[in-house]
C-alpha cells in the first residue's frame, strides 16, 4: 500500500488528523515515513522553532501555552511538542499538559502533541526532529518544543531548535550550579519564571555571575522575567525570541545550526542503517552469540564488534 502521497496532500491541506498520523509514522518508523518526509522536504524551512527547557515544574507548559496564545493573536499557527524522555506514554497529549493547555487546545491553529517515546527508533531527538519537519511542512509558523531538564536526550533535542529558552525559577540556586555547564551552552534566552515569588533578583544575579564566568559567546543571552501563570512578560519573550532569530539570520548562524543538525541527523541515520545492514548480513543469531560472549565476560565489546566486520 502506498499511503504516503495521500497523507502528504492531507498534511499540505492542513487536515488536523493527518498531523497526528504523520507524527506517529515518524515516531514508530513506519515503512513509508521516509517517503512522506521526502515529499515534505520542499516545503520545509519556514517555521520558527523554539525550545523551552528547564527543571520539572518550572512552568514550561504554562509559558508555552501563553506563548501560543500570544502568537495566535498575531494570526500565527503554532505547533507544540512536549518531549518527555522519562515518560513511557506516547501518541497523545499527557493529560496534565492537555488540561493546562486548555486555553489554546480547541483552536485548529494550534496543534499539541507529546513526544514521550522512550526508546523511539533512532532516539527521541530523531523522532522530535521529524515531528518538527511534519509541522513545518504542514504550515505551522512557530513550533514550540518543551523538554524537561538538560540530559543528553534534551541536549540532542535542543539541536533541533533555532532558539532555546532556559526556564529558571526563584529558589533554585543549587540546581543552577548543577546545571550550569549544560545550561550555558544551550541557552539563547534565560527566563526567570514565577517572578511573582521572592528570590527572582537572586536567580538573576546567579545567572549573570555564570555568564561572566563562561567564555564569551557571540550572542549574549538576555535574562527575562515572566509570570506565566498571569501571562506577564510573554510579549517581551516573543520579541526576545524574534530578536535572537534575526541575529541568527544576520550572522549566518542559521546555516551553521542547519549544518550541525544535518550532521547529527545523517550520522544517526547512517548508524541505524549500518546496524540494519550488519544484522541482515550476519544474522540475528550471530549477533546474539556475540552479545552473549560479551555478557558472560568472555570477550570485550570492541573485539566482539570487530568480529562482526569481516574485512
Ligand atoms: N506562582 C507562579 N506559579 C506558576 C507560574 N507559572 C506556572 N506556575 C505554576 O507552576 C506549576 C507547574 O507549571 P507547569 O507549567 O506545569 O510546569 P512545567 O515546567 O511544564 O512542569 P513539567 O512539565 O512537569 O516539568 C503549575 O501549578 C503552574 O500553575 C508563575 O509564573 N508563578
Ligand atoms: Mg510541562
Amino acid at each position: 500500500m502506498n499511503r504516503a502521497p495521500e497523507l502528504l496532500s492531507a498534511l499540505l491541506n492542513g487536515e488536523g488528523r493527518a498531523l497526528a498520523r504523520a507524527i506517529s509514522w515518524m515516531e514508530n518508523g513506519h515503512p513509508e515515513a521516509a517517503d512522506l518526509l521526502r515529499g515534505l522536504w520542499p516545503h520545509l524551512g519556514r517555521a520558527t522553532v523554539v525550545g523551552l527547557t528547564g527543571a520539572p515544574g518550572a512552568g514550561k507548559s504554562t509559558l508555552t501555552d501563553r506563548l501560543a496564545q500570544a502568537l495566535r493573536k498575531q494570526g500565527l499557527k503554532v505547533g507544540i511538542l512536549a518531549v518527555d524522555p522519562s515518560s513511557p506514554f506516547s501518541g497523545g497529549a499527557i493529560l496534565g499538559d492537555r488540561i493546562r493547555m486548555q486555553r489554546v487546545a480547541p483552536d485548529p491553529g494550534v496543534f499539541i502533541r507529546s513526544m514521550a517515546t522512550r526508546g523511539a527508533l533512532g532516539g527521541l531527538a530523531r523522532a522530535t526532529q521529524d515531528a518538527i519537519d511534519v509541522l513545518d511542512g504542514a504550515g505551522f509558523d512557530w513550533i514550540l518544543v518543551e523538554t524537561v531538564g538538560v540530559g543528553q536526550d534534551e541536549v540532542d533535542v535542543v539541536s533541533c531548535v533555532h532558539s532555546c529558552v532556559v526556564v529558571l525559577v526563584p529558589g533554585m540556586g543549587d540546581e543552577i550550579q548543577a546545571l550550569k555547564a549544560g545550561l550555558m551552552e544551550v541557552a539563547d534566552l534565560f527566563v526567570i519564571n514565577k517572578a511573582d515569588r521572592d528570590g527572582a533578583d537572586q536567580v538573576e544575579a546567579e545567572v549573570e555571575a555564570l555568564k561572566s564566568m563562561s567564555p564569551p559567546r557571540p550572542w549574549d543571552p538576555p535574562v527575562l522575567r515572566t509570570v506565566a501563570a498571569q501571562g506577564q512578560g510573554v510579549t517581551e519573550l516573543v520579541e526576545g525570541i524574534r530578536t535572537h532569530g534575526a541575529w541568527l539570520r544576520d550572522q549566518g548562524a542559521l546555516q551553521r545550526k542547519a549544518r550541525e543538525r544535518a550532521r547529527l541527523r545523517v550520522e544517526a541515520l547512517l548508524a541505524q542503517e549500518a546496524v540494519r545492514r550488519v544484522k541482515a548480513q550476519v544474522g540475528e543469531a550471530r549477533i546474539d552469540e556475540v552479545l552473549e560472549r560479551v555478557a558472560m565476560g568472555q570477550q570485550d565489546p570492541y573485539t566482539a564488534v570487530a568480529t562482526l566486520f569481516p574485512d
